[in-house]
């Protein structure tokens, strides 16, 4: 059985639904100058906002004006916590001014007293996705030390602001999508990478990574001095990655994947870096600027607790080109046939929800919370006005199952469970609205058309009942 106070909710992030991009001394943030893809097709990534170009986040949902409207939703679907994060762009518009902006924190004041007021517990992301954009094009992103600093001083600002209203915090959201460096769209979203020809894009991202692992440091130490009921973990991106065969090659080469792909996890959690990363520097002959003062700062800065997404599993393989078994996502990823896939070519494994609780429990015995689940998926209402997303409602289930074995049958400490995009927003790997996560509605399209009406999905009235029933009724 899952606890009482077991934290069912929906997850979201401010650049994916707010909008109002400009409103209240905003800043731009790197998401404010990518373009819409699709499947297969990467976003554009502008030099600054160009005209004549699509920007699906500078109006996203319009949550910045609408926002009261949807946290009653979310309080009709019985929500115990609400996830978000605090556009950083919004508190400092440019990311290195000295102040910050009051406007912005207004906003994010009045946005948390209303959940709070609809019972309603606010779990916030500092960043998920959205540096100042003035910090990349003025700093070079987090290739720069000096993001560490502007980075602390966003963070205390928002701890001492809201530590009476928020308890659950998270420091940067997936920071590990970026040990796949060789995608444009992961290291500039996670870090404000902008490569020049020439550039060594692993070393500058374990260099980026490392000043935002110092940085999350900091920031758990501040919140803790702030407020010693304040609550911070780190924010994994958790795909396990299989071996393809028992082939013991196939095994190694496994583990060596989730090595380079978890090891954040590590540092946040142990405040030390694995072995097999520092090998694996010297072997690269990577040399990271890292000081003394940064270990100290890592392991007093250790989290709380391993909140974590998970939508998919991967698989690898042994290549016999590759006698270190380094992974690369590009090249050595190979297809499960044992698990159907999404319209977006992304693995449904439920069980592998199990695994990945278990992994979690095993290597870091810190409490989990699942803040991300989710199937994108196309929705089309029906002739009566409503989408009916069995397909959707399939999924969550067969999550929620293995994720109430974990707990009953394992023993995994579990906080709760934030199913991604609780009303549909703007997708963040392609832009797109149709890659739809809701169990609200909302009317917009891939060109921006619409009436950004809300309207109640059948998965609206599925996750009610399951909140009532604390997860027993699925
Ligand atoms: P979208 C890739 C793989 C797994 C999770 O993703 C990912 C990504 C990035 O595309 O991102 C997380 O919108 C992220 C959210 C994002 C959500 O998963 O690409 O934390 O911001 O929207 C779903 O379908």
């Amino acid at each position: 059985m899952l606890a009482k106070n077991f934290l069912w909710g929906g997850a979201v992030a401010a650049h994916q639904l707010e909008g109002g991009w400009k409103e209240g001394n905003k800043g731009l943030s790197v998401a404010d100058v990518m373009t819409a893809g699709a499947h297969g097709v990467e976003r554009e990534i502008t030099d600054g906002v160009l005209p004549g170009k699509y920007y699906p986040n500078h109006e996203a949902i319009d949550f910045y004006h609408r926002y009261k409207e949807d946290i009653a939703l979310f309080a009709e679907m019985g929500f115990k916590c609400f996830r978000t994060s605090i556009a950083w762009t919004r508190i400092f518009p440019k990311g290195d001014e000295l102040e910050p902006n009051e406007a912005g924190l207004q906003f994010y004041d009045a946005l948390f007293d209303e959940c709070l007021k609809n019972g309603i517990e606010p779990v916030i992301t500092l960043s998920h996705f959205e540096i100042p954009y003035h910090l990349v094009t003025q700093y070079g992103g987090f290739r720069n030390r000096k993001l560490i600093d502007f980075f602390e001083r966003f963070a205390r600002v928002c701890f001492e602001r809201f530590h009476q209203k928020v308890k659950y915090w998270m420091t940067f959201n997936e920071i590990n999508n970026q040990a796949n460096f060789n995608r444009d769209f992961t290291t500039f979203t996670n870090s404000g990478l902008v490569f020049n020809d020439g550039d060594n894009r692993e070393a500058i991202m374990y260099q980026a990574a490392h000043y935002e692992l110092v940085a999350s440091a900091r920031a758990v130490k501040i919140a803790h001095e702030i407020n010693p009921a304040l609550k911070v973990g780190c924010m994994i991106q958790f795909s396990p990655i299989y071996p393809a065969t028992c082939r013991p090659e196939d095994v190694l080469m496994s583990q060596k994947s989730m090595q380079k792909r978890f090891y954040f996890a590590d540092v946040h959690s142990f405040g030390r870096y694995p072995k097999h990363i520092t090998e694996y520097w010297t072997r690269k002959n990577i040399v990271i600027d890292f000081t003394e003062q940064d270990q100290a700062d890592l392991l007093a800065g250790t989290v709380d607790y391993i909140g974590f997404s998970y939508y998919m599993s991967f698989v690898t393989q042994y290549n016999p080109d590759n006698p270190y078994f380094d992974y690369g996502e590009e090249t050595d990823f190979v297809q499960n046939d044992f698990v159907p896939r999404s319209d977006w070519g992304w693995q449904i494994d439920p069980v592998g929800l199990r695994y990945s609780l278990n992994y979690l429990t095993d290597t870091y015995r810190l409490p989990l919370f699942i803040v991300e689940n989710g199937f994108g998926a196309i929705d089309e209402p029906s002739d009566d006005g409503m989408v009916h997303d069995d397909y959707r409602i399939d999924y969550l289930k067969a999550h929620i199952e293995q994720m109430k074995k974990a707990v009953d049958e394992d023993g995994v400490v579990l906080m709760g469970y934030t199913p991604w995009g609780c009303i549909d927003l703007v997708s963040a790997g392609t832009g797109e609205m149709k890659k739809r996560y809701g169990f609200i509605y909302v009317d917009k399209d891939n060109q921006g058309n619409g009436s950004l009406a809300r309207s109640r999905k059948k998965s609206f009235y599925w996750y009610q009942q399951v909140i009532q029933t604390n997860g027993e009724q699925l």
